[in-house]
């Protein structure tokens, strides 16, 4: 493959700052010559910067409003446009930069005439709009936008929704009230850690990539450092206790690798402020190895049709 690495160092997202940090922190920790050792070419396309922006305003419950904004008109462009020459890897920045890259890569499967499909692993459903949001941190926001819910007044219109039947989240454990009432009117494959203990996490993953491969669809993967266990991974803002183990974030990401569908990824949310000497940004990066190829032992290729 050829992986193309995006810094998007978003933190408009959200209040707490130090996500800005998140793309030299996956550099330090050695992302390049991961990718480089499981045989990828590697090009850094250095940091991006959001376009100039209006003031914030005053008069809106939104947390920097206008920054997001901008940062979202960016990824749109560089997304789609990287999906031409490789596989991009948008390295956060917290969860608003998913905005961006989800509605570009949509937006290049639009032209290309395939099907986007969306694997969201995050504790969190983030399928708010700026009218539901509480808290008024657009970070919970992406998956209402991509799926073009209503009220986000001053975006780029999403000219390539993202069908709900299309998306799959793992991993929840903190949904507010108004998206879980949103939520459970769609079609989107939500499955809460209830449910994986019971079941394993391979399950509903591999019924979702049998789905995308069916389609013959393009999959884009959005990892939340919060999808893992703050006792694996402290470096996040939002750390809510019971999360995947390392043994479940390794099978997610080798059963993605195994399955080939893989054209798109986002590691967001990492705040390297709030790390033990970077083993938040080392876990991240071994979890993107896997996605893209590292393991013990080989498995025969599996085709998930
Ligand atoms: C909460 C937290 N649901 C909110 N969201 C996220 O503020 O809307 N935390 N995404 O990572
Ligand atoms: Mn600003
Ligand atoms: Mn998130
Ligand atoms: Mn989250």
């Amino acid at each position: 493959k050829h992986c193309i690495i995006i810094g998007a160092p978003v933190d408009s997202g959200k209040r707490r700052a130090g996500c800005l940090m998140g793309p030299d922190s996956y550099r330090t920790a050695g992302l390049g010559d991961a990718l480089q050792d499981l045989g990828h070419s590697v090009k850094d396309m250095g940091n991006l910067t959001p376009a100039n922006h209006q003031p914030e305003s005053e008069s809106t419950h939104l947390n920097q409003l206008n920054e997001t904004i901008s940062w979202t008109h960016r990824l749109i462009r560089i997304a789609e446009d990287s999906m031409e020459h490789g596989l991009p890897i948008f390295l956060g920045g917290d969860h608003a930069l998913a905005l961006g890259s989800v509605a570009g890569v949509a937006n290049y499967a639009a032209k290309k005439k395939r099907p986007q499909f969306v694997l969201w692993l995050d504790a969190h459903s983030d399928f708010h709009t700026p009218q539901t949001t509480d808290s008024g941190n657009l970070h919970g926001t992406p998956l209402g936008y991509v799926t073009g819910r209503d009220g986000f007044t001053g975006f780029p219109a999403v000219t390539s929704p993202i069908p709900q039947e299309n998306i799959c989240i793992l991993g929840l454990r903190s949904v507010d009230h108004a998206e879980r009432e949103a939520l459970q009117q769609t079609a989107i494959r939500f499955h809460d850690m209830r449910q994986i203990d019971e079941t394993g996490i391979s399950k509903p993953l591999t019924d979702f990539l049998a789905h995308v491969a069916e389609q013959n669809g393009l999959l884009h993967v959005s990892l939340d450092v919060d999808f893992l266990d703050p006792s694996i991974a402290p470096a996040v803002g939002t750390t809510v206790p019971g999360g995947a183990t390392m043994r479940e974030g390794h099978l997610v990401m080798e059963l993605i690798c195994d399955s080939g569908l893989m054209t798109s990824l986002d590691l967001v949310e990492l705040n390297p402020f709030l790390d033990e000497r970077g083993r938040t940004a080392q876990l991240m990066v071994d979890l993107a190895a896997s996605a893209l190829g590292r393991r013990v032992f080989d498995r025969p290729t599996r085709s998930f049709l």
